[in-house]
């Protein structure tokens, strides 16, 4: 994979998968095209010839070939460029690591969570407690490590932002949706957070936690906001 690959990587993504792309994508610099779907249609074609899984995100590289899904497989791009990674021995597995705890301890947690709490026909307690817990404690996990590192270094791997950091923000900044609690409450206690610094930044843009201008209330009312400037 090339950094200024001539054709551009087409990434295919639905809204809950946004912040991959954009991050991941927007910091290493690279030539990439969103392709945006419904997530009622992640389990059909045409986005289940891409991922026989048929989860997002997924992205296809016309320049080499390559089809890659499952996001940790996705962030590793960084270690074939030699960006937002470390290529010395040891922190390149510490990296390596947070990537498996992503993958294995935020991530499906995280979304077992969504699930119980805002899809599962039965509204079942002791499952919602289960995977809310869990979620507390990863990210209890994180916030000690952290919170040892020097002040000007919080970075899970060495000195700077890896990522391996850049694997644990989507979940995070969907923390609020995921536990059904206001964004204060979901980050009390942990206070090193770049979080913090992206709410006051929202707040003073007139922005709520999700994106959304302040005065509107779901997702559907702003889509039908922003269509109807468009046409
Ligand atoms: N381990 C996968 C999980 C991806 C995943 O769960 N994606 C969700 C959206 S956030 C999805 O596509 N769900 C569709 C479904 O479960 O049918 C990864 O990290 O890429």
């Amino acid at each position: 994979m090339a950094t200024n690959p001539p054709k551009p990587i087409v990434v295919w993504i639905t809204r809950r998968s946004w912040v991959l792309a954009v991050f991941l994508f927007e910091e290493l610099g690279l030539n990439y095209r969103i392709k945006s779907f419904r997530f009622d249609d992640v389990k059909k074609s045409p986005f289940i010839d891409v991922n026989p899984n048929g989860r997002v995100p997924a992205i296809q590289d016309p320049n080499t070939d390559i089809t890659l899904w499952e996001s940790g497989a996705i962030y590793q791009i960084s270690s074939l460029l030699h960006r937002l990674t470390y290529t010395t021995l040891k922190e390149k597995h510490q990296c390596n690591q947070w990537l498996h705890f992503q993958m294995s301890g935020q991530g499906p947690y995280f979304g077992q969570c969504g699930w119980f709490q805002h899809l599962h026909p039965e509204k079942i307690p002791s499952a919602i407690e289960r995977y809310a817990s869990e979620i507390k404690r990863v990210l209890g996990v994180l916030e000690g490590v952290l919170a040892a590192k020097p002040a000007t270094a919080r970075w899970l791997v060495g000195d700077k932002m890896t990522f391996a950091d850049m694997a644990f923000v989507p979940w995070n900044f969907r923390l609020s949706e995921v536990l059904v609690q206001p964004w204060d409450e979901v980050w009390a206690g942990m206070p090193h957070r770049a979080m913090e610094i992206r709410a006051r930044l929202m707040d003073e843009q007139g922005l709520q936690w999700n994106g959304v201008p302040k005065g509107i209330e779901t997702f559907t009312e702003y889509e039908a906001k922003i269509a109807a400037r468009e046409t």
